[in-house]
Protein backbone atom coordinates (compact mmCIF):
# COMPACT_ATOMS: atom_id res chain seq x y z
CA UNK A 1 0.00 0.00 0.00
CA UNK A 2 1.11 3.66 -0.34
CA UNK A 3 2.34 6.10 2.42
CA UNK A 4 1.41 9.57 1.76
CA UNK A 5 3.84 12.45 2.32
CA UNK A 6 1.94 13.80 5.49
CA UNK A 7 1.33 9.94 6.68
CA UNK A 8 4.91 9.34 6.68
CA UNK A 9 5.65 12.75 8.51
CA UNK A 10 3.23 11.54 11.03
CA UNK A 11 4.82 8.48 11.31
CA UNK A 12 7.98 10.03 11.92
CA UNK A 13 6.85 12.27 14.77
CA UNK A 14 8.35 10.14 17.79
CA UNK A 15 11.56 10.90 15.86
CA UNK A 16 11.40 14.40 16.58
CA UNK A 17 9.54 17.08 19.60
CA UNK A 18 6.00 17.06 19.72
CA UNK A 19 5.24 20.21 19.16
CA UNK A 20 7.90 21.23 15.91
CA UNK A 21 5.81 17.71 14.50
CA UNK A 22 2.49 19.31 14.98
CA UNK A 23 3.59 22.78 13.80
CA UNK A 24 5.67 21.16 10.57
CA UNK A 25 2.70 18.90 9.76
CA UNK A 26 0.71 22.35 9.39
CA UNK A 27 3.44 23.96 7.77
CA UNK A 28 4.07 20.86 5.36
CA UNK A 29 0.32 20.53 4.62
CA UNK A 30 0.67 24.52 3.14
CA UNK A 31 3.52 23.82 1.14
CA UNK A 32 2.31 20.36 -0.39
CA UNK A 33 -0.92 22.59 -1.14
CA UNK A 34 0.91 25.31 -2.78
CA UNK A 35 2.87 23.05 -4.85
CA UNK A 36 -0.54 21.26 -6.16
CA UNK A 37 -1.57 24.59 -7.43
CA UNK A 38 1.63 25.94 -8.32
CA UNK A 39 2.02 22.60 -10.75
CA UNK A 40 -1.67 22.20 -11.78
CA UNK A 41 -0.75 26.02 -13.27
CA UNK A 42 2.66 25.25 -14.98
CA UNK A 43 0.76 22.01 -17.04
CA UNK A 44 -1.75 24.42 -18.43
CA UNK A 45 0.35 27.76 -18.49
CA UNK A 46 1.02 28.18 -21.88
CA UNK A 47 -2.49 27.57 -22.06
CA UNK A 48 -4.08 30.02 -19.70
CA UNK A 49 -1.98 33.35 -20.28
CA UNK A 50 0.48 32.21 -17.74
CA UNK A 51 3.79 32.99 -19.28
CA UNK A 52 5.74 35.65 -19.44
CA UNK A 53 6.88 38.44 -17.69
CA UNK A 54 4.36 40.34 -15.24
CA UNK A 55 6.46 43.84 -15.63
CA UNK A 56 7.52 43.96 -11.90
CA UNK A 57 11.02 43.32 -10.46
CA UNK A 58 11.73 41.15 -7.33
CA UNK A 59 14.25 41.95 -4.48
CA UNK A 60 17.23 41.65 -6.66
CA UNK A 61 15.88 43.82 -8.72
CA UNK A 62 14.96 40.69 -11.48
CA UNK A 63 12.02 40.86 -13.89
CA UNK A 64 9.62 38.51 -12.54
CA UNK A 65 7.42 36.18 -14.35
CA UNK A 66 3.72 35.53 -13.87
CA UNK A 67 4.54 32.20 -12.49
CA UNK A 68 6.63 33.43 -9.56
CA UNK A 69 4.35 35.63 -9.11
CA UNK A 70 1.24 33.18 -8.99
CA UNK A 71 4.31 30.46 -7.01
CA UNK A 72 4.94 33.35 -4.10
CA UNK A 73 0.93 34.34 -3.57
CA UNK A 74 0.18 30.78 -3.53
CA UNK A 75 2.95 29.87 -0.81
CA UNK A 76 2.47 32.94 1.65
CA UNK A 77 -1.60 32.11 0.50
CA UNK A 78 -1.13 28.26 1.73
CA UNK A 79 1.52 28.98 4.71
CA UNK A 80 -0.76 32.04 5.97
CA UNK A 81 -3.57 29.82 6.81
CA UNK A 82 -2.22 28.20 9.59
CA UNK A 83 -0.92 30.12 13.12
CA UNK A 84 2.75 28.03 12.74
CA UNK A 85 4.25 30.49 10.49
CA UNK A 86 5.23 33.55 12.18
CA UNK A 87 7.25 35.18 9.15
CA UNK A 88 7.65 34.48 5.73
CA UNK A 89 10.50 35.29 3.32
CA UNK A 90 10.61 35.33 -0.40
CA UNK A 91 12.92 35.57 -3.25
CA UNK A 92 10.60 37.71 -4.26
CA UNK A 93 9.88 40.13 -1.27
CA UNK A 94 12.73 42.58 -0.48
CA UNK A 95 11.04 42.47 3.41
CA UNK A 96 9.80 39.51 5.31
CA UNK A 97 6.10 39.11 5.85
CA UNK A 98 4.58 38.02 8.86
CA UNK A 99 2.27 35.44 8.52
CA UNK A 100 -1.73 36.72 8.78
CA UNK A 101 -2.71 34.18 11.48
CA UNK A 102 0.60 34.91 13.52
CA UNK A 103 0.37 35.14 16.98
CA UNK A 104 2.41 34.94 20.06
CA UNK A 105 2.68 31.22 19.96
CA UNK A 106 3.79 31.43 16.50
CA UNK A 107 7.52 30.29 16.43
CA UNK A 108 8.44 29.28 12.51
CA UNK A 109 10.32 31.28 9.90
CA UNK A 110 9.98 29.76 6.07
CA UNK A 111 12.52 31.12 3.89
CA UNK A 112 11.21 30.14 0.36
CA UNK A 113 12.00 30.89 -3.17
CA UNK A 114 8.67 30.28 -4.70
CA UNK A 115 9.70 29.05 -8.25
CA UNK A 116 13.63 28.53 -9.19
CA UNK A 117 14.94 28.29 -12.76
CA UNK A 118 13.09 31.86 -14.02
CA UNK A 119 14.93 31.72 -17.37
CA UNK A 120 13.23 28.09 -18.00
CA UNK A 121 10.14 28.97 -17.02
CA UNK A 122 8.35 30.03 -20.13
CA UNK A 123 10.35 27.08 -22.26
CA UNK A 124 8.90 24.09 -20.43
CA UNK A 125 12.05 23.05 -18.81
CA UNK A 126 12.25 22.26 -15.07
CA UNK A 127 11.55 24.41 -12.51
CA UNK A 128 10.90 23.73 -8.72
CA UNK A 129 10.43 25.27 -4.94
CA UNK A 130 12.75 25.41 -2.57
CA UNK A 131 12.21 25.93 1.00
CA UNK A 132 13.68 25.66 4.60
CA UNK A 133 11.85 25.93 7.96
CA UNK A 134 13.53 27.26 11.34
CA UNK A 135 12.71 27.76 14.73
CA UNK A 136 12.74 30.86 16.32
CA UNK A 137 12.79 32.76 19.32
CA UNK A 138 11.38 35.90 18.93
CA UNK A 139 7.67 38.25 19.33
CA UNK A 140 6.16 39.13 16.37
CA UNK A 141 6.85 42.88 17.36
CA UNK A 142 11.12 42.04 17.08
CA UNK A 143 10.83 40.46 14.52
CA UNK A 144 9.17 43.55 12.86
CA UNK A 145 12.17 45.66 14.26
CA UNK A 146 14.72 42.57 12.62
CA UNK A 147 14.30 38.79 12.53
CA UNK A 148 17.54 37.29 13.70
CA UNK A 149 19.15 34.93 11.42
CA UNK A 150 20.61 31.50 12.10
CA UNK A 151 23.29 29.82 10.53
CA UNK A 152 21.72 26.77 7.79
CA UNK A 153 22.73 23.94 10.98
CA UNK A 154 19.77 25.26 12.61
CA UNK A 155 17.19 24.83 10.20
CA UNK A 156 14.22 22.40 11.27
CA UNK A 157 13.38 21.08 7.93
CA UNK A 158 14.20 22.01 4.60
CA UNK A 159 12.89 20.40 1.06
CA UNK A 160 12.13 21.19 -2.72
CA UNK A 161 9.53 20.10 -5.10
CA UNK A 162 11.13 19.26 -8.40
CA UNK A 163 8.00 20.21 -11.15
CA UNK A 164 9.38 18.10 -13.88
CA UNK A 165 7.78 14.67 -16.30
CA UNK A 166 6.75 13.94 -13.00
CA UNK A 167 6.64 16.44 -10.07
CA UNK A 168 8.30 15.13 -7.14
CA UNK A 169 8.94 16.52 -3.20
CA UNK A 170 12.13 15.91 -1.17
CA UNK A 171 12.52 16.44 2.37
CA UNK A 172 14.38 16.18 5.29
CA UNK A 173 13.81 17.01 9.03
CA UNK A 174 17.38 15.83 9.78
CA UNK A 175 16.01 12.00 9.81
CA UNK A 176 17.64 11.19 6.39
CA UNK A 177 16.04 12.28 2.38
CA UNK A 178 12.50 10.93 1.73
CA UNK A 179 11.14 11.48 -2.03
CA UNK A 180 7.65 11.92 -2.75
CA UNK A 181 5.87 11.42 -5.90
CA UNK A 182 3.06 13.77 -6.34
CA UNK A 183 0.01 10.87 -7.64
CA UNK A 184 -2.13 13.10 -9.55
CA UNK A 185 -4.75 10.28 -10.07
CA UNK A 186 -5.35 10.98 -6.38
CA UNK A 187 -3.93 14.25 -5.92
CA UNK A 188 -1.06 13.25 -2.88
CA UNK A 189 2.46 13.06 -2.62
CA UNK A 190 3.85 9.64 -1.63
CA UNK A 191 6.57 7.96 -0.51
CA UNK A 192 8.89 6.80 -3.46
CA UNK A 193 12.24 6.96 -1.92
CA UNK A 194 13.26 6.71 1.31
CA UNK A 195 16.54 7.83 3.23
CA UNK A 196 18.29 8.29 0.33
CA UNK A 197 22.18 8.53 -0.34
CA UNK A 198 24.09 10.50 -2.58
CA UNK A 199 26.85 8.42 -4.36
CA UNK A 200 30.17 9.50 -3.31
CA UNK A 201 31.51 10.02 -6.94
CA UNK A 202 29.70 10.01 -9.97
CA UNK A 203 30.03 10.81 -13.48
CA UNK A 204 28.65 14.47 -14.00
CA UNK A 205 29.53 17.75 -13.17
CA UNK A 206 27.34 20.78 -13.66
CA UNK A 207 28.36 24.66 -13.67
CA UNK A 208 27.77 27.61 -16.19
CA UNK A 209 30.91 27.18 -18.19
CA UNK A 210 30.18 30.20 -20.63
CA UNK A 211 31.19 31.79 -17.66
CA UNK A 212 34.65 30.46 -17.20
CA UNK A 213 36.39 33.31 -17.95
CA UNK A 214 34.99 35.25 -15.18
CA UNK A 215 35.57 32.44 -12.23
CA UNK A 216 38.63 32.21 -9.73
CA UNK A 217 41.13 30.61 -11.42
CA UNK A 218 41.01 27.50 -8.67
CA UNK A 219 37.80 26.80 -10.03
CA UNK A 220 38.81 27.29 -13.67
CA UNK A 221 41.93 24.56 -13.05
CA UNK A 222 39.61 22.61 -11.44
CA UNK A 223 37.41 21.98 -13.88
CA UNK A 224 40.23 21.57 -16.06
CA UNK A 225 41.35 18.46 -14.50
CA UNK A 226 37.86 16.99 -14.48
CA UNK A 227 37.71 17.27 -18.07
CA UNK A 228 41.22 15.64 -18.40
CA UNK A 229 40.58 13.02 -15.96
CA UNK A 230 41.76 9.46 -16.83
CA UNK A 231 39.82 7.29 -18.88
CA UNK A 232 37.05 5.51 -16.81
CA UNK A 233 36.80 8.49 -14.46
CA UNK A 234 36.42 10.84 -16.99
CA UNK A 235 33.11 13.23 -16.42
CA UNK A 236 30.53 14.53 -18.74
CA UNK A 237 28.73 18.06 -18.28
CA UNK A 238 24.91 18.45 -17.94
CA UNK A 239 23.55 21.94 -16.84
CA UNK A 240 19.36 22.82 -16.95
CA UNK A 241 20.21 26.38 -15.25
CA UNK A 242 17.54 25.00 -12.53
CA UNK A 243 19.16 24.69 -9.14
CA UNK A 244 16.64 22.47 -8.08
CA UNK A 245 16.92 20.22 -11.29
CA UNK A 246 20.51 20.19 -11.52
CA UNK A 247 20.79 19.27 -7.61
CA UNK A 248 18.06 16.41 -7.79
CA UNK A 249 20.12 15.01 -10.87
CA UNK A 250 23.01 15.56 -8.52
CA UNK A 251 21.58 13.85 -5.29
CA UNK A 252 20.43 10.94 -7.17
CA UNK A 253 23.59 9.76 -9.55
CA UNK A 254 26.05 11.58 -7.63
CA UNK A 255 28.74 14.38 -9.03
CA UNK A 256 29.09 18.19 -8.44
CA UNK A 257 27.55 21.46 -8.75
CA UNK A 258 29.02 24.75 -8.80
CA UNK A 259 28.34 28.28 -8.97
CA UNK A 260 31.57 30.01 -8.59
CA UNK A 261 31.83 33.93 -7.73
CA UNK A 262 32.36 35.42 -11.15
CA UNK A 263 32.79 39.32 -12.34
CA UNK A 264 29.14 39.94 -12.34
CA UNK A 265 28.27 38.39 -9.08
CA UNK A 266 31.50 38.36 -7.12
CA UNK A 267 29.73 37.00 -4.14
CA UNK A 268 28.58 34.18 -5.88
CA UNK A 269 24.61 34.64 -7.56
CA UNK A 270 22.54 31.99 -5.54
CA UNK A 271 20.77 32.57 -2.28
CA UNK A 272 21.87 31.38 1.07
CA UNK A 273 18.95 31.16 3.04
CA UNK A 274 16.65 29.85 0.89
CA UNK A 275 18.68 27.86 -2.53
CA UNK A 276 21.69 27.07 -1.14
CA UNK A 277 21.29 26.16 2.43
CA UNK A 278 18.44 24.12 2.31
CA UNK A 279 20.17 22.16 -0.52
CA UNK A 280 23.20 21.54 1.70
CA UNK A 281 21.08 20.46 4.61
CA UNK A 282 19.36 17.68 2.28
CA UNK A 283 22.98 17.07 0.56
CA UNK A 284 24.45 16.44 4.28
CA UNK A 285 21.71 14.39 4.89
CA UNK A 286 21.93 12.06 2.24
CA UNK A 287 25.89 11.86 2.71
CA UNK A 288 26.64 14.33 0.50
CA UNK A 289 28.78 17.88 1.48
CA UNK A 290 28.10 21.84 0.35
CA UNK A 291 30.73 24.40 0.66
CA UNK A 292 31.19 27.85 -0.49
CA UNK A 293 34.21 27.26 -1.95
CA UNK A 294 35.75 26.92 1.28
CA UNK A 295 33.84 26.13 4.43
CA UNK A 296 30.50 24.76 5.10
CA UNK A 297 27.44 26.45 3.75
CA UNK A 298 25.54 25.14 6.61
CA UNK A 299 28.23 26.78 9.26
CA UNK A 300 27.75 30.45 7.34
CA UNK A 301 26.33 32.81 9.32
CA UNK A 302 24.46 35.09 7.69
CA UNK A 303 23.84 37.88 7.96
CA UNK A 304 21.19 39.63 5.56
CA UNK A 305 17.97 37.61 4.41
CA UNK A 306 18.27 37.82 1.05
CA UNK A 307 22.10 37.36 1.04
CA UNK A 308 24.21 35.49 -1.62
CA UNK A 309 26.50 32.65 -1.49
CA UNK A 310 29.11 30.49 -4.06
CA UNK A 311 28.10 27.07 -3.62
CA UNK A 312 29.89 23.58 -4.27
CA UNK A 313 27.56 20.97 -3.90
CA UNK A 314 27.71 17.18 -4.01
CA UNK A 315 29.17 13.77 -3.31
CA UNK A 316 31.54 13.74 -0.29
CA UNK A 317 34.81 12.64 -2.71
CA UNK A 318 34.26 15.15 -5.52
CA UNK A 319 33.98 18.67 -3.06
CA UNK A 320 36.69 17.06 -0.76
CA UNK A 321 38.82 17.07 -4.45
CA UNK A 322 37.45 20.12 -5.43
CA UNK A 323 39.27 21.21 -1.88
CA UNK A 324 42.43 19.63 -2.45
CA UNK A 325 42.67 21.34 -6.23
CA UNK A 326 41.72 24.54 -4.84
CA UNK A 327 44.36 24.47 -2.05
CA UNK A 328 47.02 23.54 -4.87
CA UNK A 329 48.94 26.65 -6.63
CA UNK A 330 47.24 26.50 -10.24
P1 LIG B 1 16.31 32.32 -10.07
O1 LIG B 1 16.04 32.09 -8.60
O2 LIG B 1 16.04 33.71 -10.50
O3 LIG B 1 15.67 31.30 -10.94
O4 LIG B 1 17.93 32.19 -10.24
C1 LIG B 1 18.56 31.06 -9.77
C2 LIG B 1 18.95 30.16 -10.93
C3 LIG B 1 19.27 28.78 -10.46
O5 LIG B 1 18.13 27.95 -10.56
C4 LIG B 1 20.32 28.33 -11.42
O6 LIG B 1 21.21 27.41 -10.83
C5 LIG B 1 21.00 29.61 -11.77
O7 LIG B 1 20.12 30.66 -11.47
C6 LIG B 1 21.33 29.69 -13.21
O8 LIG B 1 22.03 30.86 -13.45
P2 LIG B 1 22.78 31.14 -14.83
O9 LIG B 1 21.72 31.36 -15.84
O10 LIG B 1 23.61 32.34 -14.54
O11 LIG B 1 23.61 29.92 -15.11
MG1 LIG C 1 16.12 30.63 -7.43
Amino acid sequence: MITTFQQHISLKQQEITSEDSAALLKLMSGITLAAKMIEAKIRRASLSGLVGEDGGVNSHGESQQKLDIYANDALIHCLGMHDAAAVLISEENNEPIISDKATETSKYAIFFDPLDGSSNIDVNVNVGTIFSIYRIDQSVEEIVGRLTLHPGICQVAAGYVLYGPSTVLAYTSGNGVHLFTLDPTIGSFVLSGENLKMPNRGRYYSCNEANIDEFPAHYEAYLSRLRTSDPGESYSSRYVGSLVADFHRTLLRGGIFLYPPTTAHPEGKLRLLYEASPLAFIAEQAGGMAINGEQSILRIQPTSVHQRTPLVIGGCSEVELFLVHASQPA
